[in-house]
Formats: structure tokens, C-alpha cells, sequence
């Protein structure tokens, strides 16, 4: 196996596609994780995470020895912090992986070299690095090249994403942006933007953020038309109808590891400047519970009226219409109050993107359907459209499959 030219901290859902779209390019990849398993079954070729057209590009690169995983790094020209940067109970950003990862590699650092880090971060977070590195390395004060570049591909598309979307790349002087747009032109044929570290670090932020206000708005109209009894969809759709308006579309909160997580990176270091983006996560994690509470409330009307207990069917534990990723879901944790609440009422759950779960006894959807007595549907999943749901079913529609 030839030297190391690219070594890439962490090996999860955007590490390893990177690592292996470097390595496909006939760069020389060392990948590094702290989980032996995942480092295993990388190196049989083998992938860990569910992602398209990631197992062909892992089997490729391994076999063909451009990429090597191991729970070491060793010596190169360019590293990569690719880890998790999740959020400490009350909401501040645990940077802790971007930092054990830096450690790790700080005493293999030599002149000229590249560090970038893709993990989300607050903002200042590479200066901070680079900081960690020369109070540790001073002789090699301003001799590395240090900067910022996140990721910004869809899960479910992040291969084709990786190599067509744009990047912000933000170094910490002049040099280090023009090294780092160098190393990424070798496998990126998206436009390669040029900035500071800061902006950059912002800029990942302002984009999740954004998406997570104009959903906030979205669902701020859905409870108003609730209350006023106005269709939300209809509503939005002829809005739209505005050549500049543009709405999102509102559902049973939001969820995933960027839109409901990034903002808080914002608002914790900026609490008194950032009324919108902080109102925005409230107002999206306040309709989960709103949802919940309408489902109580919609089976104690039944069984006012008919004199018994509803079946109900629970449809959707996604955290999107489509995929089978339940992590940080709103629908899941929708069920999850539901039945604490209520643990010995009639429910059927449904998530036709998986077999089973661990917590809840899954139903077949059209089971589910004829059974029940209230419908609720939580995610928009492609089954679920144009079904042919009796009258006499009570449907609650929180994210526009009937509309
Ligand atoms: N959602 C709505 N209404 C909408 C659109 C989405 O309620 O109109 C909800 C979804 O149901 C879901 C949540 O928002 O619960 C997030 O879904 P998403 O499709 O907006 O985003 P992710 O988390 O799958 O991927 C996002 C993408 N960011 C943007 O679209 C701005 C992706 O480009 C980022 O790279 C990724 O986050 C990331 O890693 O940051």
C-alpha cells in the first residue's frame, strides 16, 4: 500500500461517502474510526450505514487498496475531521469529537499541511482548533493550512450530492482557502466558493436554520387554520400561487440530525440576537406536542360520542416521508406520548419502511386502515397517498396526505 495523502476522522454518514469518493479518485485514503466493528467491516469492503450506492464505492476503493480503515491515523498531507458534533442537554454544542479527533492527529502535523474540518460547528470553532494545534506544535505557527468546509448533501442522495453541489470553503488566511479549494477540485464538480473559516462555519448554519424558520412558519399556519377552520394545504397552495411566496410545507414537527440540531448552535452563543431562529425551534418542537394532545382529544371525543374506546391507527415513525431513519423523529416521539399516556388503548402502528422495532408491535398498513376507528397520519410516506378511506373514519391529517 502506498503513503497516506488523505486522512479522514471519522467514518460515518458523510466520513465514509467522502473518504470513498476520494479514494475512488485514486487518492490514497487512511479512514479513521474509534469503532473496531465499523473499521472490520470497512476493510472487507463491507458498509455499516444504509446509504445508495455507498457499498459500490466502499467495495471499489478498498479493493482496489485506495482506502484503508483503522482506529489510528497516521502520517499525511491532508486531514479531515468528519465527526459528530450533537448538542449537551441544554441545547450548547458538544464540539468534544472535533477536538479528540484534532488530538489525535496533532503530533503527525508537518509544515504545509491541510486541516479542514466538514463537522458542523459553531461558529469560531476552527480558529479554536487551530489554536489547540499551535499551543501544542508551536513551532508550527503559521506553517499549516487550516480550514473550513461543510457538507451539504440530502441523506438518501449524498453521492451524487457530494460530487455536484456547491461548497463553501472558508480558510483562516488566504493560503489555507486557496490550498483547501485545491483539494477539493480533485473530486468536487460543484462551484468551490471562497470565504473565511467563520463565514463558512455561519453559513452551514444559516442554511439549516433558514429551512427550520420558514418550516416554523408553516406550522404557525397550520395551527392558526386549525383553530379557524381553514385547509393549511389548500391554503398554502394558492398562496404559492404569489410569484415571490414560497411556502414550506407544515407537518408533525421536525426532525433529523441537521434542521432540528444546527440552529441551536446559533442561539446558544447568540441567545439575545437570535429571537427568530430560537422562536423557529420552539414553535417547531411545540406542534410534536400539539399533535399529541389533538390525538387525546380527538379519542375522548369518541368515545363521548359512541360510548366506547377508538382504535386508532398510528401512521408513520420516519423522520421524513420515504426512509427508514427513525433517529430525533417527531412522529416517533408523537406515538411514543400518545401511548404513555393512554397504555392500555387500542393502537395500530405502522412504518411501512421497516419489518420491526425494538418498542413498537408494527401493523400493515392497510390492516391498520381497515381496523381502526381514527386515522392519524404522521408522515407523508408514498403508501399512504390516495388510499380509499371509508367516510365513517375520522382522519387526522398532520402532514398532507389527504390535503
Ligand atoms: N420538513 C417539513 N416540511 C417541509 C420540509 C421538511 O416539516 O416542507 C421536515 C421533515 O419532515 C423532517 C425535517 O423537516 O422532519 C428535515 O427534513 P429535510 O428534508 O429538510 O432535511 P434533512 O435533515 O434530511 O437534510 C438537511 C438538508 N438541508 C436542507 O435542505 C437545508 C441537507 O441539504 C443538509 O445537508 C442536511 O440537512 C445536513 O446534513 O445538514
Amino acid at each position: 500500500m502506498n503513503k497516506a495523502k488523505v486522512v479522514t476522522i471519522g467514518l460515518g454518514y458523510i466520513g465514509l461517502p467522502t473518504s470513498a469518493l476520494i479514494a475512488q479518485n485514486g487518492i490514497q485514503v487512511h479512514g479513521v474510526d474509534i469503532n473496531q466493528n465499523v473499521v472490520d467491516i470497512i476493510n472487507k469492503g463491507k458498509i455499516h450505514i444504509v446509504e445508495p450506492s455507498l457499498d459500490i464505492a466502499v467495495e471499489e476503493a478498498v479493493n482496489k487498496g485506495f482506502l484503508k480503515a483503522d482506529i489510528k491515523p497516521v502520517a499525511a498531507d491532508t486531514y479531515l475531521i468528519v465527526v459528530p458534533t450533537p448538542f449537551k442537554g441544554n441545547h450548547e454544542p458538544d464540539i468534544s469529537y472535533v477536538e479528540a479527533g484534532t488530538r489525535n492527529i496533532i503530533p503527525l502535523l508537518k509544515e504545509g499541511d491541510l486541516y479542514i474540518i466538514e463537522s458542523t460547528s459553531p461558529i469560531g470553532t476552527t480558529e479554536k482548533m487551530m489554536r489547540l494545534i499551535y499551543s501544542l506544535r508551536p513551532e508550527l505557527e503559521g506553517k499549516l493550512n487550516v480550514a473550513y468546509c461543510p457538507e451539504r448533501v440530502l441523506p438518501g442522495n449524498v453521492m451524487h450530492e457530494l460530487v455536484y453541489n456547491d461548497r463553501v470553503i472558508g480558510g483562516v488566511n488566504e493560503e489555507s482557502t486557496n490550498k483547501a479549494i485545491s483539494f477539493y477540485k480533485q473530486f468536487v464538480k460543484g462551484e468551490l466558493h471562497a470565504t473565511n473559516a467563520r463565514t463558512a462555519e455561519m453559513c452551514k448554519l444559516t442554511e439549516n436554520s433558514s429551512r427550520d424558520v420558514q418550516i416554523a412558519f408553516a406550522n404557525e399556519l397550520s395551527l392558526i387554520c386549525d383553530k379557524a377552520d381553514i385547509n393549511v394545504w389548500e391554503l398554502i397552495s394558492l398562496a404559492n400561487k404569489h410569484p415571490r411566496v414560497n411556502i414550506l410545507q407544515p407537518g408533525c414537527g421536525v426532525g433529523g440530525h441537521c434542521i432540528a440540531v444546527d440552529p441551536y448552535f446559533i442561539v446558544s452563543d447568540y441567545p439575545m440576537e437570535s429571537k427568530i431562529i430560537g422562536t423557529a425551534r420552539e414553535v417547531n418542537n411545540y406542534k410534536s406536542f400539539w399533535c399529541a394532545e389533538k390525538i387525546q382529544n380527538e379519542k375522548l371525543k369518541f368515545e363521548l360520542e359512541k360510548g366506547r374506546k377508538p382504535k386508532v391507527a398510528l401512521m408513520g415513525l420516519a423522520f421524513k416521508p420515504n426512509i427508514d431513519d427513525l433517529r430525533e423523529s417527531p412522529a416517533k416521539y408523537i406515538v411514543s406520548k400518545v401511548l404513555q399516556n393512554d397504555s392500555n388503548g387500542d393502537y395500530f402502528i405502522v412504518e411501512p419502511n421497516i419489518t420491526e422495532h425494538n418498542v413498537f408491535k408494527l401493523t400493515d398498513y392497510k390492516d391498520a386502515l381497515e381496523k381502526s376507528d381514527i386515522i392519524v397520519f404522521l408522515v407523508a410516506h408514498k403508501e399512504f397517498q390516495n388510499l380509499n378511506i371509508l367516510e365513517s373514519k375520522k382522519i387526522l391529517d398532520f402532514c398532507g396526505v389527504i390535503k
